[in-house]
């Protein structure tokens, strides 16, 4: 453990001492002590704790030295963690409510048997806390304040809602005249699919009035940090952002770097060094001799005005912001080997979308014509089947009322979008699908999906969604986990035995691009791909303004490695046809 570390370790024991009621004395030496930590080279700590020699140290007892000589040695401490499990959790959990400190925390424990932050909202709420000597309706009001925060802040926000906050303000920063390039960086950049904060990188030579417009935004609801070339600020809603200027010839090295992720980061700086060069968010300059990057980046290191040339400088192809989470794109950019990967621009058409039969909101005309205007040539219409009825299931005939007319709409040619017929059915929880075969033989395609008894053991869900697939009748699976991000857990299912199923099967599964679903998860597909698992990119929109979520499909698709060959829906229309044809005839015998 480096000295922060320790320090910090120390100062944490302080804390939960004090949290505990133990004498003051006891308490002042572990906080001496994590300053005194704070004060000494981290070579001199080194060079002492290998000595044995932390006593010699002025305001290091025999006891604090021992104890820092093991957090220095094996990174951790016995008696920290003994302390820590001897402390009730929801003592320790208080903590972190701005305002409360371990004495306070102690007074509310004894005198109102408070023990966690349940506990303390209902005797703020009941008035109690205003009633203690030492707190007031003031304090009371302030602890209420920080439980509230403390839920909206700790949270990371799904990149949909991330991105809407995100782009009107690289726009509004581009607009600034002082500014020459911005970006949004950071996990956003990269699509992933939950965001912890934002991060702006902006090239400027005049960094203040981009500081002053950024922490005046109206949405601002806290500056949290302000400097002269950064600054950061918290969003109404609680969402983060930091903003970071920096000289022009910088500026493609900090987006590199603050782009990340940290794994990719690590793995270009050893690729660096292991050429004689150090790269970091400064610029790529000679590694050796003992001068920091910074220093010599100054002295004129290798310039790069874009990522692409940073890459080039490593021996690199260029690496998409999505494929950088460190799980082997470098290895893959060296060879040469990156895939082209799929684009917004590619799709076609998409096969997950609900109208108001069931419980969307557009008819077959307004959903057709959304997708029209995105230039798509074919829109699947699935709505639910009559088991979901808490989403206004279709029964058989208003199923086949829905079918004949999306037959009659299309012969009309009214529309621009070719309309298939298909239908969401639900696989049951013994995995039998919700309709005949007679009615789902008069559709153009089916997505099978789960939606209820979502508990299921492992085994018992992972069988009933193969025998979903196995059903010759179903062409896709729709939403696998069920997970709906930041708010349910996936179900437990066996994805590898699934995947295996549908590929033997010749059945699709669906990348879900509802922003909260994500679905199958992006981790999985690049081996599944691989292995001939045929992808569809569904935006499962419920309104035809929702058909625009597939750019978060997109995002989950190609973070999964995925190229526009191994996705259904780039496919143009005839090809469909040809596709879903085969497969209606050709059912009995898949392979
Ligand atoms: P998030 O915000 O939790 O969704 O994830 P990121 O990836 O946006 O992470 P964030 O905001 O903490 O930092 C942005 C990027 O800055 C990160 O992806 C890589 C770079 N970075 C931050 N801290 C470190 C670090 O300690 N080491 C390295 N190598 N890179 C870092
Ligand atoms: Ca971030
Ligand atoms: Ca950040
Ligand atoms: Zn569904």
């Amino acid at each position: 453990m480096t000295r922060n570390e320790i320090a910090d370790v120390l100062g944490e024991i302080a804390v939960l001492l004090e949290l505990q009621g133990e004498n003051p004395f006891k308490v002042r030496a572990y906080q001496a002590g994590a300053r005194v930590l704070e004060s000494l080279e981290e070579s001199e700590l080194d060079r002492l704790a290998k000595a044995g020699e932390l006593q010699s140290v002025k305001g290091i007892g025999e006891a604090l030295a021992k104890k820092i000589a093991e957090l220095h040695a094996t990174g951790r401490l016995d008696y920290y963690e003994k302390l820590k499990a001897s402390i009730e959790p929801g003592l320790i959990e208080m903590l972190q409510i701005p305002g409360l400190g371990p004495k306070k925390i102690r007074a509310l424990h004894e005198k109102l048997g408070i023990a966690d932050i349940a506990g303390l909202t209902a005797a703020c709420a009941a008035g109690r806390v205003a009633e203690l000597d030492g707190f007031g309706d003031k304090t009371q009001e302030k602890i209420l304040a920080g439980i509230k925060n403390r839920e909206a802040y700790g949270r990371r926000h799904r990149w949909w809602e991330a991105a809407a906050v995100a782009e009107p303000i690289v726009a509004g920063l581009r607009s600034l005249p002082q500014v020459r390039r911005a970006e949004a960086a950071g996990s956003l950049r990269r699509g992933l699919e939950t965001v912890g904060d934002l991060d702006f990188i902006v090239a400027s030579a005049e960094p203040g009035p981009v500081v002053a417009w950024f922490t005046s935004l109206a949405q601002v609801r806290e500056v949290t940090a302000r400097g002269d070339t950064k600054a950061s600020v918290r969003f109404e809603g609680g969402l983060q952002a930091d903003l970071r200027i920096v000289p022009e010839e910088q500026f493609a090295f900090a987006l590199h770097h603050f782009t990340g992720s940290k794994d990719h980061n690590v793995q270009m700086r050893q690729r660096a060094l292991s050429r004689g060069l150090s790269l970091s968010e400064w610029g790529l300059a000679a590694a050796e001799g003992e001068a920091s990057v910074k220093e010599k980046v100054a002295g004129g290191g290798l310039p790069a005005g874009t990522e692409r040339e940073i890459f080039a400088l490593l021996g690199l192809h260029f690496i998409p912001p999505e494929l950088r989470e460190g799980l082997g794109e470098i290895e893959a950019a060296e060879r040469g080997e990156l895939p082209r990967l799929v684009e917004l621009g590619d799709l076609r058409g998409a096969f997950h979308n609900h109208t108001s039969a069931s419980d969307g909101h557009g008819s077959l005309e307004e959903m057709a014509e959304a997708a029209a205007a995105l230039g798509w040539e074919y829109l699947g219409i699935a709505d639910h089947s009559k088991a979901s009825f808490q989403a206004n299931g279709l029964s058989e005939e208003r199923l086949l009322a829905q079918v004949a007319q999306i037959r009659s709409l299309n012969a009309s040619r009214r529309l621009k979008t070719h309309l298939f017929a298909g239908v969401e059915c639900d696989v049951l929880a013994d995995g039998r699908l919700d309709f005949e075969d007679g009615i789902l033989a008069q559709l153009d395609y089916v997505v099978a999906s789960v939606h209820n008894a979502l508990g299921q053991d492992e085994a018992t869900m992972t069988a009933r969604i193969i025998r979903g697939i196995e059903n010759p009748r179903t062409t896709m699976v729709g939403h696998l986990t069920g997970r709906l991000l930041l708010r349910r857990e996936a179900s437990r299912v066996d994805v590898g035995k699934v995947i295996d199923a549908a590929i033997a099967r010749g059945v699709v599964i669906e990348l879900n691009a509802h922003p909260q679903r994500l679905d199958m998860d992006w981790r999985h597909w690049r081996k599944a791909a691989e292995r001939g698992l045929l992808c569809s990119i569904n935006p499962d929109a419920h309104a035809p303004s929702d058909l625009e979520y597939v750019r978060a499909g997109i995002n989950s698709a190609r973070k999964g490695w995925l190229t526009r060959g191994q996705v259904l829906n780039t496919r143009p229309l005839p090809e469909i046809k040809a596709w879903l044809g085969a497969r209606g005839s050709g059912r009995a015998s898949p392979a």
